[in-house]
Parts: C-alpha cells; structure tokens; sequence
C-alpha cells in the first residue's frame, strides 16, 4: 500500500471507530420486585419488546425482576432518582414519600371499582400526576393495576376493624400506610417487601396486607392463614424513570418512544392481572388451609369509619384532589 493509501485508511478507521461505538444499542435497566410470571413483570417484558421494536434495536431495556436490584422499592427508587438506576417499577405507596401528590390515590376506600379507577388516571388527573413527579427528579411513564390491598395474619379471624387491635402489621415504607394501619387499630411495622416472609414465619409480625396475587406468589398465604377481603385501598403501580440517566442517554424523540410503550402496555398488564387474581385465589384455596373472610356490609362500615381521622390528617393538604377524585368517578 502506498503510504498516501496507508494514511487514508488510518484515518478511516480512526473515524468510524468512535462511530460504531456510539452507534451501539442504548441499554436501559429497569428493576422490578415481583417474580418473572408476575402481571407487572409480563408488563415490563411487553415494554422492552415494544422499545425493542419500534427503536428497531437501538434502545434495548432489561427488566431485573425478582428484586434482583433491592428488597425494597424505597431504596431503589433512590437509586433511580439520583441516576444509579434507569427506571423501577414500584407500587405508589412508597413513591409517595417522593412526591407527597400521590398520596391521594393511596387513601383508604377513595375508588369505587377498577374501573373508575383507571378512568381517572387515563384522564386528565392521572396525566397529571404522572407529570408531577418531574419536579422530584423522576419521569412518570405509566400506572399498572394492582388491585385491592386487604389484611391477612397469622393468628386469627379478622371479622371487624376492632379485631385488627393490637396486631403487627407489616406495611410498606409510607406514612400514609403507617398512619392508615395504625389508626384501624393494629401495630404498624414498615419491612421491605422480600423480608415479609421470614418475617410472618419468625413471628416478627403477626402478618400483612396486600392483594392476591402478592398474598400467593409471596407465599405469604402460607404462613398467615386469614385473609379477610376489607379492600381497604386500591394504590396502583407505577413506572418512573431518571430524569438523570433519560436526559443523559436518550434523545427527545427517543424519550417520547420509550414513554409511549410503556403506556402501551397498561392494559395488557389489566387483563394479565384479572387473570392472576383468579388464579391465585384458585391456588390459595387448593391448598385448603386458608381462612377467607368477607365483610358483611355492617363490618364494612365500621372499616370504612374507622379510616376518617386519616382524611382528617390528610383530607385537608389533598382536598382539592378528592374532591376531583369522586367527581370523576
Ligand atoms: C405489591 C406491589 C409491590 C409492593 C408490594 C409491597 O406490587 O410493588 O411493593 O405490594 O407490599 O402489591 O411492598
């Protein structure tokens, strides 16, 4: 090769070199607490899947479920709020101690049904709350469904708000949940989500509230054997990503794909969710040593009244909000 050629080639080379590194696929990770067949889970696959696509490689997500990234979801939306982490899926309630906004969807008994629910964060107030936790570092890109949260424990029959006194609850890491499961009357105890198990079986806590997907695939139904089904909040999920790690790694149009499927895959993560929910109650009734309990209507009620000192804690800073809450449904 001529030497002319020769410096020619070098400088090609030279210069595609850092081309073809940036070229390379943008990787982003998102965390996720639940096991791989959970309906979040299935949702967040759904979401990479579509990125995969519509990028046509170039934005690849890889979905760390299982709680592979942290126990609890308080801590790992740290990390995703100050950048360590791209984005998490994590339920409202912890995410409400970042952004004091949504706390309103967390309140006892504030949905009448999934339904109206989802009509009111497809809307105008759900678009606006997924946007008020811009100003706390965060990008809200969807809501999932997690139905309605109930108390289950290990040591008896829970027929009437009074029967909760005394017991140890464990809650998530929120206030509001705190407050909430105190003022019915039980100890609250905030544990992260993976240590619940042991706990429930060590006798730590006597047990916890959730719904029944979580109450199965925890296998907490193992070792708290009443459920009673007082639905006493419907705190959905969501999706949040780093404005830190977004604004670094992606461009406008690229954001606005990624914010777009994950959109696209709320429903799908509806319909998979009402299919768990059957097929968890199957599965914790197979296993014949579970005592579910419905509420008469009278014992609703006293649920029902024993939450009001928590909206007259919290009634008065999300006033306006409630209010639009029950009009819009
Ligand atoms: C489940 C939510 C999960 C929560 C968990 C909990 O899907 O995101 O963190 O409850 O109670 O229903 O910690």
């Amino acid at each position: 090769m001529k030497r002319r050629n020769f410096i020619i080639a070098l400088l090609a080379v030279l210069l595609v070199i850092p081309i073809a590194v940036s070229a390379g696929p943008i990787q982003l990770t998102v965390a996720e607490i639940h096991p791989k067949d959970y309906p979040t889970t299935q949702g967040l696959f759904q979401f990479a899947e579509l990125v995969k696509q519509r990028s046509g490689g170039k934005i690849l997500i890889d979905v760390k479920y299982g709680g592979q990234l942290g126990k609890g979801e308080k801590k790992v939306v740290e990390q995703v709020q100050f950048g360590a982490l791209d984005m998490a899926r994590i339920s409202v309630s912890p995410m409400t101690e970042f952004v004091p906004a949504l706390e309103a969807f967390g309140l006892p008994y504030i949905w009448k049904s999934q339904e109206s629910m989802w009509k009111v964060l497809n809307g105008e107030i759900g678009k606006r709350l997924l946007k008020a936790v811009e100003k706390y570092r965060f990008y809200g890109l969807n809501y999932y469904e997690a139905g309605a949260r109930s108390f289950y424990n290990a040591k008896r029959q829970i027929k009437t708000v009074e029967n909760l006194e005394g017991l140890k609850i464990r809650v998530q890491k929120s206030q509001l949940m705190l407050d909430l499961v105190n003022t019915m009357g039980a100890n609250a105890t905030p544990i992260a989500f993976g240590e619940v198990y042991d706990a429930i079986s060590k006798g730590v806590i006597d047990g916890a509230e959730n719904n029944w997907p979580s109450y199965e695939s925890t296998g907490h139904y193992e070792v708290a054997k009443y459920y009673t089904l007082d639905t006493h909040t419907r705190v959905p999920e969501i999706t949040v990503a780093s404005r830190i790690s977004f604004d670094k790694k992606l461009t406008k149009d690229q954001m606005a794909l990624v914010k777009k499927a994950a959109l696209d895959t709320q429903n799908y993560v509806i319909k998979k969710w009402n299919e768990r929910v059957e097929a968890s109650k199957k599965k914790v009734m197979a296993s014949g040593k579970n005592i579910i309990t419905e509420l008469t209507p009278a014992a609703r009620e006293g649920f029902v009244k024993a939450v009001q000192p928590l909206y007259d804690k919290y009634g008065e800073k999300h006033k306006a909000i409630i209010k639009e809450l029950r009009a819009a449904q």
